[in-house]
């Protein structure tokens, strides 16, 4: 009977070891779920949509339940912004230009400020959400990342927010995996925090090869890749 059950338990014992190295992951009140970007224009429908982009929703309602603390980001552009391809003579969305602050990627016109299309997605569920930042409100800067606009100088104010309420640790998820996600998660990384990634819970707009750049840079700079399996919820 003994050495049954001791058999039994080494097997699920090694069987749990190799399956998730990172399980059991429990955010505590130092880790904030950051949900970038969960908006009417980036899932289908939108003027911006990224694949499959509204999946993202269930999970992350599923893995909030973990999180004591939540920042919700919105993509809250100026009419005529300029990341906008319709703000150029002769230029596609898709295409790309060199601004004073450096290349960018020109898209459709997407997210302005108080449109239904720049609203969160309506099936999104995260009541405690403390903080929604909104970014890209200057005409002339574009914001992929939370917490610095992408002249590299001005800051959003939200490593400040999160150093004062003591917040170590951060979870990104959202929309898309390959800008506005992994700005976040490289900016918040550089900025001092212990940041995760979890995968399932973003899609990717995947432009030339960027999805791939995106998570070599990611680790190369120490954001950790995770799955929403590997929280554990209470
Ligand atoms: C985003 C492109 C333009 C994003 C925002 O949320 O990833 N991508 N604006
Ligand atoms: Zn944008």
């Amino acid at each position: 009977q003994f050495l049954q059950s001791a058999a039994l338990m080494g097997l699920a014992g090694s069987a749990l070891s190799t399956r998730a190295w990172a399980a059991g992951l429990k955010p505590g009140a130092d880790s904030a779920l950051i949900v970038v970007d969960v908006q009417n224009c980036f899932v289908p429908g939108g003027t911006l949509p990224v694949a499959k982009g509204d999946e993202v929703v269930p999970v992350i309602n599923r893995i909030a339940a973990a999180f004591e603390n939540v920042v919700v980001t919105q993509d809250w552009h100026t009419q005529g912004h300029a990341s906008f391809a319709s703000s150029y003579e002769g230029k596609k969305p898709f295409e790309s230009t060199k601004l004073a602050y450096g290349q960018q990627v020109l898209w459709p016109d997407h997210c302005v400020q108080g449109t239904d299309d720049a609203a969160l997605h309506k099936d999104l569920k995260v009541p405690q959400a403390q903080v929604i930042l909104r970014k890209g409100f200057h005409k002339h800067v574009d914001s992929y990342s939370a917490f610095e606009e992408a002249d590299r100088k001005t800051a959003t104010g939200l490593a400040g927010y999160l150093k004062a309420r003591g917040i170590k640790t951060v979870y990104v998820t959202g929309l898309a995996t390959d800008f506005c996600v992994a700005w976040t998660a490289l900016d918040a990384r550089r900025l001092g925090f212990k940041t995760y990634v979890v995968e399932d819970a973003c899609r990717a707009i995947d432009l030339n090869g960027s999805l791939a750049a995106a998570w070599k840079q990611m680790g190369a700079k120490g954001v950790k890749r995770i799955q929403s399996s590997d929280i554990e919820l209470v």
